[in-house]
């Protein structure tokens, strides 16, 4: 493995709490329950297509493209809210220290994540400067399961594909991966992802 590409939520740090939190709201706003079952089916999905599954989970249908921007606007200031306190503690179990066995070994490391608010974590994380290369949900057209975010995260790396190793906690994400012709690890507690060519639990568990 010459580059490592992570995926943020779910791999690195659980924000998918906050993200729940913050739609709760907003469902409760729109006159719906939106319960935790439900949010798994958020994971890995951008934010415009997260609102279009609270929208259909809360039968709510007609809105202008105008009203569902304000609205995604309204939950992500939310979200920003509740991130005020996130520090490195909220990391998943030994994400950090693998962050930096890699480093040690020359390994390249990217971000690969559909969230337009990476930047912002990886700095509350003190992480950031821990990536060579960071491509998110600012500079993709194309969500996952399309491979363009680790596409560009293998070419600004300078990597071929099959020269890097990506870490996902999503199906869309395994499945971009494999569609780009890289490695895959799952980071998969419950063992409900499939086609990845690895599984682990957590990071830390690839410490030893
Ligand atoms: P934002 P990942 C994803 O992060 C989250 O899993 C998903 O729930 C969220 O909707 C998406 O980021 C967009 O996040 O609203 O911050 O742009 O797993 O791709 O790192
Ligand atoms: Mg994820």
């Amino acid at each position: 493995m010459k580059g490592a590409i992570f995926d943020l939520d779910g791999v690195i740090v659980d924000t998918a709490k906050y993200h729940y939190l913050a739609w709760r709201e907003i469902a409760k706003e729109l006159g719906f329950d939106f319960h935790k079952s439900d949010n798994e089916r958020l994971k890995g999905v951008s934010r415009m297509a997260s609102l279009e599954i609270l929208l259909e989970v809360g039968g709510i249908k007609g809105l202008s493209d105008n009203e569902k921007a304000n609205i995604a606007e309204k939950k992500n200031q939310r979200y920003v809210q509740m991130l005020a306190d996130l520090d490195e503690d909220e990391m998943l179990p030994g994400a950090k220290d693998y962050l930096h066995k890699l480093k040690g070994e020359g390994v390249k490391i990217a971000l690969g994540s559909a969230s337009k608010n990476s930047p912002l974590i990886l700095e509350k994380l003190k992480i950031a400067d821990l990536f060579d290369a960071v491509v998110d949900g600012n500079s993709v057209q194309k969500a996952k399961p399309d491979p363009e975010v680790f596409l560009k995260a293998a070419e600004a790396l300078k990597l071929k594909p099959d020269e890097c190793c990506v870490f996902e906690d999503s199906q869309a994400g395994i499945d971009a991966a494999l569609k780009g012709g890289f490695h895959t690890v799952a980071v998969d507690k419950d063992g409900v992802l499939y086609g990845y060519e690895k599984r682990v639990a957590c990071l830390g568990d690839l410490l030893y």
